[in-house]
């Protein structure tokens, strides 16, 4: 607009023969909320959790979170309704560090006829954290608390590479389908997501002082690194090494960043359980690599994370579970609520979908007709 144009529509405005903003122009939001469908609509879990963990077992679903001793509850299906059972701690962690009496993250495992619970000590924004493991019989209990395996910052081994340099949360467990041999991944915020080699019995790092230790996922020339969460499935032939990236958290108070900045849960693979990953462009996961499987969808469904797979173990569907916040609930932390997928491999990458698919159930039954018709 010229100088004169302007004076004269402002005097018009002023004087109410126009108005400053059409009155019919709608109101735009900055773009938050993924509209996207590209994503499929969770199955609803019945239940509020952040960072979900779920072990199967004797036919029914334990879940693990975060929280006063690491709260256990337990369902028949994953669709609830889920029970509390009781903790996996009697009092607060043996690590004596901060929030010790509230563990994060835990990630449980069936290994060699007992159960193992890997759980964080830690709190935001601090690297001073550790990874301690808890044992029983059973999910049930009686759990025997055998504090730290890895520690960052101040601890045993906190001195040696990779602790010098990374963040010892958000537990994950594989072992190599080959050898059986155990692994434990961690991270992070600092330096990515690391893998360390386990003792036999699960409950410290092989060979503590010289671990053979590799970091399976990071952003380069990044001090800080959204990457966490970390987990590791395998099925035929690929070791999956999931994690989540982005912002989790705290939305109310810290505020929403712009779309595709938030949670997303990325996926990379390799034939072997060491790495290297690499995501579908090819681009290796320790080079900032990491195909998206799941981000926010259908503005309903807003920075998902936290996740885990159960392994249909080659007769049914893989499962991807994990948290997400329905932006019809709420933004607060606690507001996150269970979710899964079923898993279907295309080209051996995975894609999420609502629905259990006919194949494998047809096949399991055309297989079953063709042994005992
Ligand atoms: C798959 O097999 C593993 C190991 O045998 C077992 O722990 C797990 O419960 C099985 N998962 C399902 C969904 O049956
Ligand atoms: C979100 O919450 C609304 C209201 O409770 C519910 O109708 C809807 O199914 C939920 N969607 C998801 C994906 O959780
Ligand atoms: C999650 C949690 O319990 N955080 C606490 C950790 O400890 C600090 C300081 O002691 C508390 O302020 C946090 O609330």
């Amino acid at each position: 607009m010229a100088r004169m144009d302007l004076i004269v529509w402002a005097l018009l405005v002023w004087l109410g023969v126009v108005h400053a903003i059409p009155a019919d122009t709608p109101f735009k939001p900055p773009a938050i909320f993924s509209e996207t469908t590209s994503y499929p609509l969770p199955n609803q879990g019945d239940i509020a959790v952040h960072d979900p963990n779920i072990l199967p077992y004797n036919g029914e679903y334990y879940l693990f979170r975060g929280g006063v001793h690491i709260p256990i509850l337990k369902a028949a299906s994953l669709d609830g309704p889920w029970r509390r059972i009781g903790t996996v701690l009697d009092e607060a962690s043996i690590i004596q560090k901060e929030n010790r009496t509230r563990p994060w993250a835990p990630t449980t495992v069936e290994y060699n006829g007992r159960v193992y619970c890997y759980y964080t000590v830690s709190k935001h924004g601090s690297r001073n954290s550790a990874i301690g493991v808890a044992s029983a019989d059973s999910p049930e209990g009686a759990w025997t608390d055998h504090g730290a395996v890895v520690s960052t910052e101040e601890g045993p081994q906190s001195q040696i590479w990779p602790y010098t340099k990374s963040n010892a949360i958000d537990a994950a467990f594989i072992t190599d389908h080959q050898t059986g041999k155990p692994y434990l991944l961690y991270g992070s915020f600092w330096g990515g997501i690391f893998q360390v080699p386990l003792a036999e019995d699960l409950l410290s790092v092989e060979d503590p002082e010289h671990p053979h230790a590799k970091n399976l996922a990071h952003q380069p020339g990044k001090l800080i690194n959204p990457e966490e969460g970390s987990f590791m499935n395998y099925h035929e032939p690929y070791y999956y090494l999931w994690f989540s990236q982005g912002k989790c958290c705290r939305f109310p108070t810290k505020g929403f960043p712009v779309m595709g900045q938030e949670y997303s849960i990325r996926v990379g693979r390799s034939t072997n359980v060491r790495g290297p990953f690499v995501d579908k462009e090819g681009v290796e996961l320790q080079k900032g690599g990491g195909t998206i499987a799941y981000d926010s969808n259908h503005g309903q469904v807003y920075a998902p994370g936290g996740l885990g797979v159960l392994s249909g173990n080659g007769s049914s569907q893989d499962i991807l579970y994990y948290h997400y916040l329905n932006t019809s609930i709420g933004f607060k932390d606690a507001d996150a609520q269970l979710g899964y997928s079923y898993l279907d491999y295309v080209d051996g990458w995975p894609e999420p979908r609502q629905k259990l698919m006919i194949m494998p159930v047809f096949l399991v039954a055309a297989g079953y007709l063709w042994l005992y018709w």
